[in-house]
């Protein structure tokens, strides 16, 4: 770094090098990626809870154990995009009041019920599908500790996506009624799934200087776009129909011509009023307010240990 912050910040972003924790940063990059990077952790924890509502009732022990371990591997996306996000000057605890608050936004997607056991398969296969695709060029975005965070995740997020194609294909190639159950699972998730990439460009308030940054790559119509092409080879072999009219390939654009999501539905799913918002948000102040002895336990034997080194 040289005698010019600023300019050191522009020369790293423009060599594709990162920004670490100690340089100087221009306070509205800060604050986006304290949004973004929030926003995400909340959503890997608020997102425990769609799938952890079928872990009692998963149909063998052997599905039970896997989704046990999927929903873990969740919590700690969670932890691990909270630590992150305090590289940045801000404190988990700080946080996690303003997500209890609603001062902080957690994905749309997780708003949606899970009515069927074929619902944990949509929820691998697309949730977890967008997920990645939106996640592997967050991999190469300018700030150093998200950008690495994000390849572990996006990992674990690969192992996610493959066991919910596969409780999927059984099920689509099962009896009839599972079929119809993958079927259904499917229309109603494809949708709410398009529109986690956001809203169009047109009205995406953060895509421009987020791009210019090297945070997001890619706008999030150039993502839902990738996210639609990769889907229809993989629907077509679970032999499921995506629940679009219109979808066909597109020999010009070299992509698939598709239906868009209802971006007004997106926003009021996004401003609290999707089907399952409230029910979220009170399981997880009741998680927070059940968990309160544990960090007082913690924090007392912290200082426990912290007084017994001193002396
Ligand atoms: N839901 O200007 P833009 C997972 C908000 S994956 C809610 O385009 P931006 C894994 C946006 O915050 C899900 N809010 O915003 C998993 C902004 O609000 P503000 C989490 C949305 O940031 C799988 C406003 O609309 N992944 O958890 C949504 O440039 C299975 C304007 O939008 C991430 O968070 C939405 N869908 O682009 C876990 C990835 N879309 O603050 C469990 C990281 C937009 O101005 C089970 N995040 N908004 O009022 C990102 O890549 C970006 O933040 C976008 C939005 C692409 C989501």
């Amino acid at each position: 770094p040289g005698a010019d912050p600023a300019a050191y910040f522009a020369d790293v972003i423009d060599a594709d090098q990162k920004i670490e924790p100690r340089d100087w940063m221009p306070d509205a990059y800060r604050r986006t990626l304290v949004r973004q990077i929030a926003q995400h952790a909340h959503s890997e924890i608020i997102g425990m809870q769609p799938e952890g509502n079928w872990i009692s009732r998963a149909p063998s022990l052997k599905r039970k154990a896997i989704l046990l371990a999927k929903v873990q591997d969740e919590a700690g996306h969670g932890l691990y995009l909270y630590a992150a996000a305090e590289t940045l000057g801000v404190s988990r605890d700080e946080l996690v009041e303003l997500l209890l608050d609603g001062r902080q936004k957690y994905s749309s997607i997780f708003n949606y019920p899970t009515l069927t056991w074929a619902d944990v398969g949509a929820i691998g296969w697309l949730v977890d599908g967008a997920a990645i695709v939106n996640q592997v060029p967050l991999c190469r975005c300018s700030y150093g500790p998200y950008a690495r965070a994000m390849i572990r995740v996006c990992k674990e997020e690969s192992f996610h996506q493959r066991q919910g194609y596969e409780i999927l294909h059984t099920l689509a190639h099962g009896t009839p009624a599972q079929q119809a159950m993958a079927q259904d699972a499917l229309d109603r998730w494809w949708y709410p799934s398009l529109a986690m990439f956001g809203p169009p460009d047109g009205d995406s308030t953060h895509s421009a200087q987020s791009m210019a940054w090297k945070i997001k790559r890619f706008s999030n119509d150039e993502l839902r776009q990738r996210f639609v092409d990769m889907c229809v080879q993989q629907a077509e072999v679970l032999g499921l129909r995506i629940p679009d009219p219109d979808l066909r390939w597109n020999d010009e654009r070299q992509a698939y011509d598709f239906t868009q999501p209802d971006y007004d539905e997106l926003m009021r799913v996004i401003s609290g009023e999707g089907p399952c918002n409230r029910q979220r948000m009170e399981h997880r102040r009741r998680a927070h307010a059940d968990g309160a002895w544990v960090r007082e336990a913690a924090t007392a034997y912290a200082a426990k240990r912290a007084g017994r080194t001193r002396a």
